[in-house]
């Protein structure tokens, strides 16, 4: 509750054919209304989450891994920390520590515990490019667990990658443990 959310699907076709699904619902579990959209040919930000020159990738040319299936966030307050706890169509959750036996990969654990993403708060989970797309439904929660000193709310970004496509939302967290989820079924 008390969970403002903006959601697009930005459409945005990437300049290589890539396969992917056909067909994705995008299934907000919180009112939702249309962000901006990306703008061909802009120039790509880092660590922002988002597919800013609309080439169906997130954050490319900064070191982030992407694959046909990818969720990121990103937030400004640099102690503030927010999770994004993704679970994959086979139930099990995305962490740092391994990957998923679908070949989900968690990137990034931010802030940190020794500050380990310099103010640059991103956490990126992509799927591995050697393994298969597996469709279903994967549960995208993005969450507050500290404001580490900022009043809030925290404003996190959501890009997602699926296939050719890219959505993004902004979620706004007042508490700690409020969180924000969107599905996509593919
Ligand atoms: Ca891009
Ligand atoms: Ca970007």
């Amino acid at each position: 509750m008390g969970v403002v959310l903006a959601l697009a699907a930005e459409g945005c076709a990437p300049s290589a054919a890539s396969p992917g699904p056909a067909e994705v619902k995008v299934v907000p579990l919180a009112g939702a209304q249309l962000e901006r959209a990306c703008v061909a040919g802009a120039h790509e930000l880092c660590f922002n989450a988002r597919d800013d020159n609309c080439n169906g990738l997130l954050d490319e040319g900064c070191g982030v891994h992407t694959g046909l299936v990818q969720f990121s966030i990103a937030w400004n307050e640099a102690s503030a920390d927010v999770d994004l706890n993704v679970t994959d169509p086979n139930g099990e959750l995305v962490s740092t520590l391994r990957p998923t036996e679908a070949g989900l990969v968690k990137e990034r654990d931010c802030p940190g515990a020794t500050d380990d993403c310099h103010g640059q708060n991103m956490e990126n989970v992509f799927l591995d490019g050697g393994k298969p797309l597996l469709r279903g439904t994967y549960r995208v929660a993005v969450r507050l667990e500290k404001l580490g000193g900022s009043p809030g709310p925290i404003e996190v970004t959501l890009g997602a990658r699926i296939g050719p496509k890219s959505y993004a939302a902004t979620f706004r967290l007042k508490r700690p443990e409020q969180e924000g989820v969107i599905r996509f079924e593919l």
